[in-house]
């Protein structure tokens, strides 16, 4: 499973006090903890309209002295921040993402094909906002795969979010998630699935308990890649657990090598 961190986002409060100050060594620190904890890619979010771009190219650079192997998902709202920050990164990485909405696609599609090693987080949502259903999911999703197929871009370098919303306030969250990533796989059978894997739990306590039962059953269907936590200790031991169970992990030698480098933080 692809871990994508999602520490580094301007809607956690001490990040974007750390953005306000431009508090480099507490952002490296959080950069440089996600990856000790096996983060692919490193989720990046102003969390902010204002300096958006600024923002994110300021944390490259800071993070790139450190790691020059760091690979990105650029998040932001705004495909002009994105295409901005792309030529600053040393290696390819993620642009989170497109949807139907706004022209995105126009935009960032283009890029993708001139720089080919790049993948795209693609929301299942058009102008209409959020989908209720399976159904409008699946529509946004031919939609997407239409613009895919147009520009010639590899099915492999999607990366297709279904959308979570909190299971507080949404009791058909994990449902609607599950129902579409089961039809998804029907059609392209080597599609892969995101998520932005913790905001099934956001108002609710102890959200640990919420996030880790999500990330088992969305992994039944499917799920191959996920924005969350690494740092949580829980998390990271049921992703190693669940790819062992499910025989992605063959004779779980990921799953040992992790244990033996302490990753769950169990060792004594
Ligand atoms: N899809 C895509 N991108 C996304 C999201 C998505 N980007 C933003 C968001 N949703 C995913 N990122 C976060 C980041 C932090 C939290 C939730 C989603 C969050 N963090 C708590 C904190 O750090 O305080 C702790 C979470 C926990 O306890 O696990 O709430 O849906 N494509």
């Amino acid at each position: 499973m692809l871990i994508i961190g999602e520490k580094l986002n301007g809607a956690i409060k001490t990040v974007s006090e750390a953005i306000k100050n431009r508090d480099e060594a507490f952002i490296r620190g959080l950069a440089s903890k996600q990856l000790d904890s096996r983060a692919d890619y490193l989720d990046i979010c102003s969390g902010t309209p204002n300096g958006d771009a600024e923002i994110l190219k300021w944390m490259i650079e800071i993070i790139q002295k450190d790691h020059p192997d760091v690979k990105f998902s650029l998040d932001s709202p705004n495909p002009d921040t994105i295409l901005e920050c792309i030529p600053l990164c040393k290696n390819p990485g993620m642009i989170n993402s497109v949807s139907l909405e706004g022209g995105k696609i126009e935009k960032i599609f283009p890029a993708v094909v001139n720089n080919k090693s790049w993948k795209v987080i693609a929301l299942l949502l058009d102008e209409t906002g959020m989908p209720e259903t399976v159904e409008k999911r699946m529509e946004n999703f031919h939609g997407i795969m239409e613009k895919v197929k147009e520009y010639g871009i590899p099915t492999d370098s999607i990366y297709f979010d279904p959308l979570v919303f909190t299971v507080g306030t949404s009791p058909d969250s994990f449902l609607n998630f599950i129902g579409t990533a089961e039809k998804i796989k029907k059609e392209y059978q080597n599609a892969h699935i995101v998520s932005g894997l913790s905001n099934i739990s956001y108002g609710l306590p102890y959200r640990k308990a919420i996030n880790h039962a999500f990330l088992v059953g969305a992994m039944m269907y499917g799920m191959d890649s996920a924005i969350m936590d690494p740092l949580n200790r829980d998390m990271l031991a049921g992703v190693y657990a669940t790819e062992a169970l499910l025989g992605t992990d063959e004779y779980c030698i990921e799953y040992l090598s992790a244990y033996r480098d302490d990753l769950f933080g169990v060792q004594k």
